[in-house]
Parts: C-alpha cells; structure tokens; sequence
C-alpha cells in the first residue's frame, strides 16, 4: 500500500473548521483518512463537515473550547465512545492577541497559553494514555510557527506559546517514542487564513510577507495540509521529535 496512505485511519484535528486546519483535514480526507473535526463555532463545523464529506471520508464533528482545559480528557473520552480510536491527533486550534507587550492584558496572556500550548499537552496526555494502554501507535502533529524560531514585535504571547510547541513536541516525541507515538510539528510561514486576515488586509505588511518570503508569496493552507499527511502517514515512522518548517523560505533567510 502507498506508504502516505491513510487510508482506514481516523484523525482528530482541533480547529479543523477553518483556515490550516480545514486544509489539512481536507488533504488527509484525500489520502484515505475519516476525520473528527473539533472547534467551537458550530456552524462552521457543520459547514467544514460538507466540504470533507465531499471527498467520500466520514467527519464528526463536536464543538467545544479547548480554553476549557479540565474538559478536554471528558471530552476525548466522548470523542472515542462515539467515534472509535483516533490513530492521528492535529493539535492545530490556537488564537493570538496583537499589540504592545506592555499593553497586553493578563487576561489574553492566560488565554493564549492556554488554547496555545495547555490545551495541546493536555489533549495529547488524553491521546497517549489511551494508545499507551490499548498498545496502539498513533501520530501527534502540533502546529508551531514561524515565531517557535524567530519574532516580530506586537505576538509575544503568541509567540511564547509557539516556542513552547516546538519544545513540548520533543519532550512527549522523547518520552512516548517507546510507545509508538510519533509526535513532530509543522511551522507554517505566513499563510492566508482568517487567524491572518488582519495582516492580509494590510497592504504594508502583506508586501512585506511578499518580499520577507524567497517564493515571494503568502502559503495556503493546502500547503500545510500535504506535509501533514507525510507526519500522518506510515512513510515517517522514523521521523520524531521534529518540526519541519513550511514557509516559502522564510526562515532560511533569517
Ligand atoms: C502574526 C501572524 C502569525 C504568523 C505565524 C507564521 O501576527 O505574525 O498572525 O501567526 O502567521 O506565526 O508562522
């Protein structure tokens, strides 16, 4: 079988309403896998469900705010009684506040780490305990940043969180190895999304992102979505603890 088949796998992508996730969850679709889709919005769940299922794959979906961390192993409880076990976790979901850091509030500092970074160490611990005791392996793939390496003024918290995300991935990559839990992320450049929109909206600084990037040119999810299936699939089960970067260039130039 193709080894980046995923066909007869289940994957979990939180946030997979929109933007990185969508695309990701609509290539996984593509090479094989039935999908769980977890975000707040309802609608937009329901919508993003139309759009996968046009492929032929099987989506569920539940909304829920991984804000609510005390929640989340419950809620992945639920997610296994009603759907089976998930072979796949996209921890993809996360938010960000812009501005001056000494005018960032507490309040929005708690609420990026939280959805960021506490939310996908927590939904992964859900994750691993029931692939550690069901003696299955299983594929994480978190979503960092451009910002897990480099920084640009006014997205410190966002930018702590994706730091995080880089060094969390090697942490449980390390520990759960011997489990047969591959854990990596993906480091998307600048990529037009609605968590972006501000910034494409922009002239100023969509013409950076333009010139800043050596492709010369913002990503699109899709592009996200195909290295996804790589980390996904059986063709990296060597590779581990890793973020693979997929920015037009970006950071090699910085
Ligand atoms: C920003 C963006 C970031 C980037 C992302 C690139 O304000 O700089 O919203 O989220 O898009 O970090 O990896």
């Amino acid at each position: 079988m193709n080894k980046f088949s995923l066909t007869g796998k289940k994957a979990l992508v939180t946030g997979g309403n929109r933007g990185i996730g969508l695309g990701i969850a609509q290539e996984f679709a593509q090479a094989g896998a039935d999908l769980v889709l977890l975000a707040r919005d309802q609608a937009a769940l329901e919508e993003a469900r139309g759009q996968v299922e046009s492929t032929g794959r099987r989506v569920a979906v539940y909304s829920f705010d991984l804000n609510n961390v005390e929640e989340i192993p419950g809620m992945y409880a639920q997610i296994i009684q009603d759907s089976g076990a998930i072979d796949i976790l996209v921890n993809n979901a996360g938010t960000i506040c812009r501005g001056p850091a000494e005018e960032i509030s507490l309040e929005d500092w708690n609420l990026v780490m939280t959805v960021n970074l506490t939310a996908v160490f927590v939904l992964s611990q859900a994750f691993a305990r029931e692939h550690i005791s069901s003696k299955r392996p299983g594929k994480i793939i978190n979503i960092a940043s451009l910002m897990s390496e480099a920084v640009r003024p006014g997205v410190s918290p966002y930018a702590v969180s994706k730091a995080g995300i880089k060094q969390v991935t090697k942490a449980l990559a390390v520990e759960w190895a011997e489990y047969g839990i591959n854990v990596n992320a993906i480091g998307p450049g600048y990529i037009r999304t609605d968590l972006n929109q501000p910034l494409q909206d922009d002239p100023e600084f969509s013409a950076w992102v333009e010139q800043r990037t050596p492709q010369g040119k913002w990503g699109m999810p899709g592009d996200i979505g195909s290295a996804a299936v790589f980390l996904a699939s059986g063709a990296s089960d060597f590779v581990t603890g890793q973020v693979i970067y997929v920015d037009g260039g970006w950071l090699a130039t910085f």
